[in-house]
C-alpha cells in the first residue's frame, strides 16, 4: 500500500472544501463561548456526537445550525486560518475554497463580515506555505433571486472571488434554476464550477446541463457521468474537472465510489481528489487519497496523476501552476 508520507509530499490542489465544513469540535466550542452562543454541548465528545448522520438531509441538518457560532469576521479568519495550516500539512499548495454566503447572511450576518474574515486568511495563506483563492457558492435550496442578490452584493469584491459555485440539495434544484445568474456571474468574469451529486435523481440530465447550458469548466463530485460514455468522451475532450470526495461519499452515499473514480481517472479524465467537509467526515485531503489508494489498490504513479490533475485544473495564475507542475 502507499504510504502517507508519499501522499503528503506530492505537491497538490484541494479544489473541493466548504469553509463552513472544516469546523472542528474545539474552534465550535472555542466560537460558542466567545460569542456567547448556547449550542447546546459543552465538551468536544458532546459536539463530535452530533457530527453523524447517516445521508445528505441529516448531514445537511446538522452543518447549517452549526454555523450560529460564526458571528464575527475575526470567526471567519479563524476559521480559514485553521483549515489552512491543516491543509499545508497535507502538501496542499493551493486552495480554492467554496464559501456559502446565503448560509450567513440569511441569519443577518453582513456579506462584507463573512468576505473580510475569509480574505485576511487568503492574504496570510502564503505564510503557511498555500496560495488561496475563494470561490462563492449559491445555496440551490434558495430562490434564484436570493442567487441573484448574493451575486450583486459579491461584485464589489469581484478581485478578492476567483469564481462562483453550486451547492447545498441538488433535488428538485436543478442546474437551469440558475441559468441566468450563472451567466451574470461569468460576464462578471466569474470562473464557475458547480456540485452535481452522486446518485441525485437527474444526476445525468444535470451534469448534462451543467456542461452544455452552463458551461462549466469544472464539476464537483460527477462521477455519475459514467452512465453516458457520450458525456465522458467529451468531458475528456474539453478537460473539464472533477473533484470527487471518497470520504464524503461514503457518508452521504454509503459508498466512496472509489471503483467510478478511478474508472474516470483510468479513462483520463481530469480527476483530483478533495475534502469537501472534512472535520464532519473525518478526512482531509491526503486522508481522502489514501483511503481511495488503499480501497482501490491504485498505483503510485496514479496518485501522482491525482495529484497533478488538481494543479492543472486549478484557476491558479499560470505562472504558479508551472512552478508547481
Ligand atoms: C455539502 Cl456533502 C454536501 N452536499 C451538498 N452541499 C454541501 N455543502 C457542504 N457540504
Ligand atoms: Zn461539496
Amino acid at each position: 500500500s502507499i504510504d502517507r508520507e508519499f501522499i503528503d509530499s506530492l505537491p497538490k490542489a484541494e479544489l473541493h472544501l466548504h469553509i463552513e465544513g472544516t469546523l472542528e469540535p474545539e474552534l465550535k466550542l472555542e466560537l460558542a463561548r466567545r460569542n456567547g452562543v448556547d449550542i447546546g454541548q459543552s465538551t468536544v465528545e458532546q459536539v463530535r456526537a452530533t457530527y453523524s448522520f447517516t445521508d445528505l438531509t441529516s448531514f445537511l441538518s446538522v452543518y447549517y445550525p452549526a454555523m450560529e457560532v460564526l458571528v464575527t469576521e475575526q470567526d471567519f479568519h479563524d476559521l480559514t486560518i485553521a483549515y489552512l495550516r491543516r491543509a499545508a500539512a497535507d502538501g496542499v499548495v493551493r486552495a480554492e475554497i467554496f464559501f456559502d454566503p446565503q448560509a450567513h447572511t440569511s441569519r443577518g450576518i453582513a456579506f462584507s463580515t463573512v468576505i473580510d474574515g475569509l480574505w485576511s486568511a487568503v492574504q496570510e495563506a502564503p505564510s503557511l506555505g498555500v496560495d488561496a483563492a475563494l470561490i462563492m457558492c449559491f445555496l440551490r435550496d434558495h430562490s434564484a433571486e436570493s442567487a441573484r442578490e448574493t451575486l450583486e452584493a459579491s461584485l464589489p469584491y469581484r478581485d478578492r472571488i476567483v469564481g462562483v459555485g453550486l451547492d447545498s440539495d441538488e433535488r428538485g434544484n436543478p442546474p437551469e434554476k440558475f441559468a441566468e445568474v450563472f451567466a451574470a456571474a461569468q460576464n462578471a468574469g466569474y470562473r464557475m464550477t458547480m456540485h452535481c451529486d452522486i446518485d441525485q435523481e437527474q444526476s445525468i440530465s444535470n451534469i448534462a446541463t451543467a456542461l452544455h447550458t452552463i458551461g462549466v469548466e469544472r464539476i464537483d463530485h460527477g462521477t455519475n457521468i459514467l452512465e453516458d460514455p457520450s458525456l465522458v468522451a467529451e468531458a475528456k475532450q474539453q478537460g473539464i474537472g472533477f473533484t470527487c470526495c471518497p470520504v464524503s461519499n461514503s457518508f452521504v452515499t454509503n459508498q466512496m465510489k472509489g471503483a467510478e473514480i478511478t474508472q474516470l481517472l483510468r479513462e483520463g479524465l481530469k480527476v483530483s481528489i478533495a475534502s469537501d467537509d472534512p472535520a464532519y467526515f473525518g478526512g482531509y485531503v491526503g486522508g481522502n487519497i489514501a483511503a481511495l489508494a488503499e480501497a482501490q489498490q491504485l498505483t503510485r504513479d496514479e496518485v501522482v496523476q491525482l495529484a497533478r490533475n488538481s494543479l492543472e485544473i486549478s484557476w491558479a495564475d499560470d505562472a504558479r501552476k508551472q512552478e508547481w507542475l
